[in-house]
This record gives C-alpha cells, structure tokens and sequence, in this order.
C-alpha cells in the first residue's frame, strides 16, 4: 500500500506532537523551564534540572569540560546552597522559587540574601540551559519584536554584545520583553530582571534571552576573552526557546 503524502504528513504531526508532549512532560518532571512555569522543591528540595542535552552538544562553541562543570558542579551548589536556606525557613519549602524571587523583600531577613544567591543561581541556570542549542533560526514572533524594537538585527545584536561585554565582573544580560517592546539589560552576580530588590523598575521585565557571562562560563577555552564568548553565543542560542518565551 503506499502511503500518501497527506498519510506521511498526519503521522509526522501524531509523531511531532507525542514528541512535544514528552518534552512537556520532561521539563516539568526536571524542572528544566520556561521564564513563566513555576520551579517547585520535590519534598522539600530543589532538584537539579537536567541539561536535556549532551555536555558536547555545543561543540566547537561552548567545550563539553565547560558544561560539564558549569552544570554538574556550578549549578549544582547553586541548589545545594539554596536547599540549606529553606531547611532553615521551612516556610520557603512549599512555594515556586517565581515567587520566592518575586518577592524577596518580603522573605525573612535570615534567608533573604540567600534566596537572592542561590535561589538567583538556580533559577537562572534552569532558565539558562534550554536556551542553548545549535543550528536554529529566529522565529517570526522574536524576529518582528527584534526590528520593531532595536531596528534591525544587527543593530540588537551590536547592542546585546556591548551589554554583555560591558557587565564588570559576574553577572547576567538579559533581553526581557516590556509590554510590548524588547529590552537589553544586564544584572550583577545572579540577580535577575524578575526580582523585586531594589532593582530600577525600568529593568525588569519578562526574560526571553539570558546570558551567563561568570568567568566558569568560559574561561577553560577563551580565558580571559568574554566577547569571544559572547560573539559564539549567536551560534547556540536556540531560537526555538526564544520564541516560546515571548508568550505571554
Ligand atoms: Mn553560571
């Protein structure tokens, strides 16, 4: 019997959606996440997400020994420090770490800054982690955000770039979507655009692209050269992950 190009397509779609729906079903069992879905302790603990992907899935641009320490052993203590703050507070033990971070003026003192840390840490790198794959175009969504906010392309990308490059120290640059424009913005250390500090409120916003640029990001193959780091970037963010977040 052969099998009509109507068939092939319908059973491509059954198997595209199987597979879409294995992939919600991981990433909420992992914790591995979208901006806006909550991040829950499992019995009372936060639970390292799995990176989803091979550590040498971003060869030549981002090395395997990178990701391996950055998730396994970076992340890692993120998680372990958090999860020592809430046995502390067990007020913390129930909610979505969304929350927590959202509204850190209002957790206790002894646990505020930790939750600010390693809290931070956490979320970030679960946010981090999807955003990296290779060989994927821009999608249509981000693409008009792109032009109706910055221009052009390039002109997002020179600005991104100069962000990234220019944060002193640790920290993040992120893109955040404002109501309905894009916005560059960096954070120190693990702090994020969706925290409630004291953070000028022009800064926060929905983030849709995140970029680690700490020293254990890159150091083992570029040293001390952050934009070469930055510039490689282009060639592992995953596009398909951007535009998921510019959902509301
Ligand atoms: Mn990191």
């Amino acid at each position: 019997m052969k099998t009509s190009r109507k068939d092939f397509i319908r059973s491509a779609a059954v198997l595209g959606f199987g597979g879409m729906s294995l992939a919600v079903e991981a990433a909420s069992q992992s914790q591995a996440t979208l901006s806006n879905e909550p991040i829950r302790p499992v019995n009372g603990k936060y639970l390292l997400p799995p990176l989803g992907y091979a550590y040498n899935a971003l060869e030549p641009y981002i090395d395997a020994k990178t990701m391996e320490i950055h998730h396994s052993k970076h992340h890692q203590a993120y998680v372990n420090k958090l999860n020592e703050a809430i046995e502390k507070e067990p007020s913390l033990k129930d909610g979505d770490l969304n929350e927590l971070l959202r509204n850190l003026n209002g957790r206790p003192d002894t646990v505020r800054l930790a939750v600010r840390n390693q809290g931070g840490g956490h979320w970030n790198h679960s946010f981090f982690w999807p955003l990296l794959k290779t060989k994927t175009k821009m999608g249509p969504k981000t693409n008009n955000l792109v032009i109706e906010s910055f221009g052009s392309i390039d002109e997002f990308k020179r600005q991104f770039e100069k962000a990234a490059n220019g944060i002193f120290g640790s920290g993040w640059a992120w893109v955040i979507l404002q109501g309905s424009k894009l916005k560059i913005v960096t954070t120190p250390n693990q702090d994020n655009p969706v925290m409630d500090f004291d953070i000028n409120p022009t800064e926060k916003g929905k983030p849709i692209i995140g970029l680690d640029v700490w020293e254990h990001a890159y150091y083992l193959k570029h040293q001390n050269k952050r934009a070469d780091y930055v510039n490689a970037f282009w060639n592992v963010l995953n596009w398909d992950q951007v535009e998921m977040n510019t959902n509301e």
